[in-house]
C-alpha cells in the first residue's frame, strides 16, 4: 500500500467540501452526509494510530472498527462517491485525525469541512481547537443518531437537584410515544422490573446465539491487527461482531425473534460458561453506527404489538436503549471534562493483575475475565455486580477502573463507559447516575448465578482466607467510607446494621477487608509493581 484508497477523481476537488467520517460513524444517515454533493464532495476516512492506541483497545475493537470503515468506504464509492480513505500501512499516515484532515484538505484542494460532533471529550476539544484555528470553515454538527439531543437533556435537567434515569426515562417515552398508549404506558406501568430479576432455574440452558462469521473485509482487517497490534488486549480467534448494517441486521433479526422474549426474566442473571445468555449483542452495532437506537426501539415494539414478545421484556429491552444509554450519554456532556476526575470515595488502590490475566480462584472473576479476553465483551451484570463492584469494593483508583473497562469491551466508547464505571459501577461521581453504590457482598452472585458452587471460597464464610473476598470487603467498604456513605438514605438500613456490630467488631471488620484488599493485590499505587 503506497497512499490514500482513492475512489476516481478524489485527487483534486477545489470548491468541494470534505466530509470526516469517525471509525463509530458508520451510517447513512450521519448529519455529516446529509447534504453531500457527489460531484464536488470527498468523505475522508482515516485509520490512525492515535485512534487505535490512546487506550490499548482490546484487538477485536480495532479490527470491527477498521473492518467497518473498510466496508463503509466501499459501498459510499460504490454509489459514486468519492473516498479518501487512509489505510493503517500508509507509509505517509499522520496516525492523527486532525493531521489527516490537513493532509486532505491539502490533496483534494477542498474549501470546507463538515464533520459530526465526536463521541468522545478527548476527540471533540482537538477538533475544536483545529475547527477555531483553520484557515477553511469548519463545519460541526450534532449527531442526531441520539433519541435525545443535548439541548433536549440540557432543558431535562434544568435546575433539577437530582438527575435519575427512571424520570427521564419516562419523558422519553412520552417524547418519542414508544410504548404509550395515548398518555398512559403501554400496560399501565412504566417499569417491569419487578417481574424481571430471577435467578435461572437449574437445567435452563442459555440459548445458542447466532455471532457474525467474518466477510473477507473483516477477515484482512483481523490480519492487519494481529500483525500491527500484537500486545494489545484479547485475542481474535473468537471474533464474532458485525461490521455491516445487513450483518447487524441479522444479528437484530435474530434476537428480536426468538431471544427477545426471554430478556426481562433472565436480564440479571449469570450462569458459567454461558457469555451471552438473553441479552441484545448489539451494543457494538448501535455504538458504531450499523444500528439505529431508535428504529431497534421501534422495532422491539413492534415485537410486543404483534404477540411476538411479553411487555416486561420489551419494556426492560426498550428501557436500556432509550433510557440508560441516552441518559449516560447525557449525563457525560453535561458534566465533562470535571466528571472524568471525579473520585467521591477517595478510591486509591491499583487494579489488581487478574483483571488482566484472569488468574484467580474466584470462579466469578475468572469467568468474566476470560469471556472477555476472548469474545471483548461481558454482560451487563458481570461488568456491574462481578468485576465493577468487586473494583469499587477494592477501592481501586477510579481512572484505573476507567482504563481497563475501556481497553477489554468491543463497545468501549468513553460517553458511555465512563457514567457507567465512575458512575453506575462505583460510585466514583458520587451519586450523579445512580442514587446508592451497587455494593454486594457474595450473598447476591450466589443468588443470581451458579458461580459459588464450583468457587474454592465459601459463599457463606465471613472471615479468614477461605471466605468469599466479597463478604470479607463489604462490611469494611461501609465502614471506610462512612462519611460518604452513612447520610444516604437508601443505605440507611446497612449502616444500622454496621452500627449495631459495635465498634470493636466494626473495627476488626476494617481490618479484614484491608487483609482482602493486600491479599488480593489491591495495594496503595505507590507499592504497586506495576
Ligand atoms: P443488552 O443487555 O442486550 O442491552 C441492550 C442495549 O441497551 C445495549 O446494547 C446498550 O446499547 C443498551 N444498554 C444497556 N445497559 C446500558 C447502560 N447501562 N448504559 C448504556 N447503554 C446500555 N455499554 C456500552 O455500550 N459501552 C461501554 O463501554 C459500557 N461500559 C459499561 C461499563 C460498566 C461498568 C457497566 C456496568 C455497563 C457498561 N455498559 C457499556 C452498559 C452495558 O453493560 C452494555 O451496553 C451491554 O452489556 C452491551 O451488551 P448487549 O448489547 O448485549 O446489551
Ligand atoms: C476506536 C477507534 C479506533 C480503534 N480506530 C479509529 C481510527 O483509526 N479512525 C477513526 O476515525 N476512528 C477510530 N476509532 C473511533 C474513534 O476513537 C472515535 O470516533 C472517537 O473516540 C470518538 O468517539
Ligand atoms: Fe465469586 Fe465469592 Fe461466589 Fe467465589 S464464592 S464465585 S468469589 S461470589
Amino acid at each position: 500500500m503506497t497512499g490514500p484508497v482513492l475512489s476516481a477523481g478524489t485527487e483534486r476537488r477545489a470548491g468541494g467540501v470534505l466530509r470526516l467520517v469517525l471509525g463509530d460513524q458508520i451510517s447513512d444517515q450521519l448529519s455529516a452526509l446529509s447534504d453531500i454533493d457527489p460531484q464536488s464532495d470527498v468523505v475522508l476516512m482515516a485509520e490512525v494510530r492515535g485512534e487505535a492506541t490512546y487506550v490499548r483497545h482490546h484487538k477485536q475493537k480495532i479490527a470491527m472498527i477498521f473492518a467497518a470503515m473498510r466496508s463503509f468506504a466501499g459501498r459510499l464509492t460504490a454509489r459514486g462517491v468519492s473516498v479518501r480513505h487512509v489505510r493503517i500501512d500508509d507509509p505517509e499516515n499522520s496516525h492523527d485525525i486532525v493531521g489527516e484532515i490537513q493532509r486532505a484538505l491539502e490533496a483534494t484542494g477542498c474549501k470546507r469541512v463538515v464533520l459530526t460532533e465526536c463521541g468522545e471529550w478527548r476527540l471533540a476539544e482537538a477538533l475544536k481547537a483545529f475547527a477555531d484555528g483553520s484557515a477553511v470553515p469548519v463545519d460541526i454538527r450534532e449527531d442526531d443518531r441520539f433519541i435525545c439531543s443535548h439541548e433536549r437533556f440540557r432543558r431535562w435537567s434544568g435546575d433539577r437537584r437530582q438527575l435519575r434515569m427512571e424520570y427521564f426515562y419516562r419523558q422519553m417515552r412520552r417524547d418519542t410515544g414508544l410504548l404509550m398508549d395515548g398518555d398512559e404506558p403501554a400496560g399501565g406501568q412504566w417499569n417491569y422490573d419487578a417481574e424481571n430479576r430471577k435467578r435461572l432455574p437449574k437445567g435452563l440452558q442459555p440459548p445458542i446465539r447466532a455471532r457474525t462469521p467474518a466477510n473477507a473485509i473483516t477477515r484482512g482487517a483481523i490480519a492487519d491487527v494481529e500483525r500491527l497490534f500484537p500486545d494489545h488486549f484479547g485475542t481474535l480467534d473468537g471474533f464474532g461482531w458485525p461490521t455491516t448494517p445487513d450483518e447487524a441486521e441479522a444479528i437484530l433479526d435474530d434476537f428480536l425473534s426468538t431471544i427477545l422474549p426471554g430478556f426481562g426474566e433472565w436480564q440479571d442473571a449469570m450462569a458459567a460458561s454461558a457469555p451471552w445468555m438473553w441479552h441484545g449483542l448489539i451494543s457494538t452495532a448501535l455504538n458504531i453506527g450499523l444500528l439505529d437506537p431508535l428504529e431497534t426501539c421501534r422495532r422491539a415494539e413492534a415485537a410486543y404489538r404483534d404477540g411476538r414478545a411479553p411487555l416486561n421484556a420489551v419494556e426492560g429491552f426498550i428501557r436500556q436503549i432509550l433510557g440508560w444509554r441516552e441518559f449516560v450519554r447525557g449525563v457525560y456532556w453535561l458534566k465533562m471534562p470535571d466528571y472524568g476526575l471525579r473520585n467521591a470515595l477517595g478510591a486509591d488502590r491499583s487494579l489488581p493483575w487478574f483483571f488482566w490475566s484472569g488468574e484467580t480462584d474466584m470462579t466469578c472473576v475468572a469467568d468474566t475475565v476470560e469471556a472477555t479476553r476472548t469474545n471483548a465483551y461481558a454482560h451487563h451484570i458481570q461488568r456491574l455486580m462481578v468485576t465493577g463492584n468487586l473494583a469499587m469494593l477494592l477501592g481501586v483508583d477510579p481512572d484505573q477502573v476507567d482504563d481497563w473497562y475501556m481497553t477489554v469491551f468491543a463497545d468501549a466508547f468513553e460517553w458511555v463507559e465512563m457514567p457507567n464505571t465512575r458512575g453506575m459501577a462505583t460510585f466514583a461521581d458520587g451519586g450523579i447516575v445512580g442514587s446508592k453504590p451497587y455494593a454486594a457482598s457474595g450473598a447476591y452472585i450466589n443468588r443470581m448465578s451458579d458461580y459459588c458452587g464450583a468457587c474454592r471460597y465459601d459463599v457463606k464464610g465471613k472471615t479468614g482466607d477461605r471466605a468469599c473476598p466479597f463478604n470479607r470487603l463489604y462490611w469494611g467498604f461501609l465502614e471506610r467510607n462512612r462519611s460518604v456513605l452513612a447520610g444516604n438514605a437508601r443505605l440507611a438500613m446497612p449502616y444500622r446494621t454496621l452500627d449495631g456490630f459495635g465498634e470493636d467488631r466494626r473495627r476488626a471488620l476494617l481490618a479484614e477487608a484491608e487483609a482482602a484488599r493486600l491479599a488480593l493485590g489491591a495495594v496503595p499505587k505507590a507499592a504497586s509493581p506495576r
